[in-house]
């Protein structure tokens, strides 16, 4: 059995974006499509005069970033989310506008916070912060909160989500909720919640791998999961593992990236690496070389040859969810 091809997948993404020449990463908003809209509130116009962020929508979505931490400890949970509005637009609205960010966890409340006094510049208590001001309104593009350091893993549910929006401390939007003006008095809407709860699955939707022996060594197949969005993937290969093709390629929606690979002579135990995307994928590959080493390397009769062993499909989505439980494992283990 040695001599079949074995090799366990786990998948997630990594923010790569410094491995790439400038020009051409890709933008985060590539992964959209993976996201889930938790919220919609109310477009009022009422704060436009009072100040204070109007939250319109606002979802959820998973990444690797690795300005958090190179590996599983990089995967995070995010919230994306429109909110309107500009400091300096009203004189009512002078002070620190502030973002408040709820979920209900296993471990309890998860709550972070975006504030500003200008609309440019930020302070927050989130892992990592991407934004992108506009005319009139600011683009929460990515506010991450690392799984692992905050008690979450994959599997677990996290619910409740809720945004309130504040000027110093006077609240002036929620959602789910109306618009508040005066104390207790607020404006109904048809604010709500879109879902009950979400399960996080670390950022493993992105792509997909398999690899399969080759007559030079092994061939690695990267299809990304995206239907309209591109990104880039990158292979971060074990050291005694080596490939001519550049480490580096971008896939358009459903692109496939192919890297030819090079095994040692003489293999060594089975190696975990990455495959990684610049907009936030990372997938954990198990490359198990014994299963590859030459024809003379293991004693006659003790499995299928090597022709055999490369005409047997391999079941990438069984070796997947192995390595993912054992990833989760890994995760349940740690205090
Ligand atoms: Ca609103
Ligand atoms: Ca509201």
């Amino acid at each position: 059995m040695r001599r079949s091809l074995k090799l366990a997948l786990a998948v997630t993404l990594f923010g790569a974006l410094h491995l790439l020449p400038a020009g051409i990463a890709h933008d985060a908003a590539e992964a959209n499509e993976l996201e889930v809209e938790v919220l919609r509130d109310e477009d009022n116009e009422i704060n436009s005069a009072r100040g204070g962020y109007d939250i319109t929508q606002v979802f959820i979505g998973e990444a690797h970033d690795h300005t958090i931490a190179h590996g599983s400890a990089g995967d995070a949970v995010y919230w994306r989310a429109e909110l309107y509005g500009a400091p300096g637009n009203s004189p009512l609205a002078s002070g620190e506008w502030n973002a408040v960010f709820t979920f209900e966890s296993p471990r309890g409340p998860i709550v972070r916070s975006i504030r500003t006094t200008d609309g440019k510049t930020f302070q927050t208590d989130f892992d990592a912060l991407i934004t992108n001001p506009g005319d009139g309104v600011l683009h929460v593009e990515r506010a991450m909160i690392a799984l692992a350091p905050n008690g979450l893993w994959p599997g677990l549910e996290i619910r409740d989500f809720r945004v309130e929006t504040f000027v110093g401390d006077q609240l002036r939007d929620r959602a789910p909720g109306g618009t508040p003006v005066e104390g207790p008095v607020e404006i109904p809407s048809e604010s709500r919640s879109l879902v009950d709860a979400y399960r996080l699955t670390g950022p493993i939707r992105y792509a997909t791998a398999s690899i399969e022996a080759a007559p030079e060594g092994a061939r690695l197949h990267v299809t990304s999961l995206l239907k309209k969005g591109s990104q880039h993937v990158h292979i971060h290969l074990p050291q005694d593992v080596t490939t001519s093709d550049p480490t580096s390629v971008s896939v358009g929606p459903r692109g496939e990236a192919v890297f030819l690979l090079a095994l040692p002579s003489h293999p060594t135990e089975s190696t975990a690496f990455d495959v990684t995307t610049d907009i936030g994928g990372r997938i954990t590959l198990l490359l198990d070389q014994a299963g590859l080493r030459p024809e003379n390397a293991t004693p006659a009769g003790s499995g299928p040859t090597r022709e055999e062993a490369r005409s047997v499909p391999l079941p990438p989505a069984v070796l997947l969810a192995a390595a993912c439980i054992a990833s989760l494992q890994r995760r349940r283990a740690t205090p």
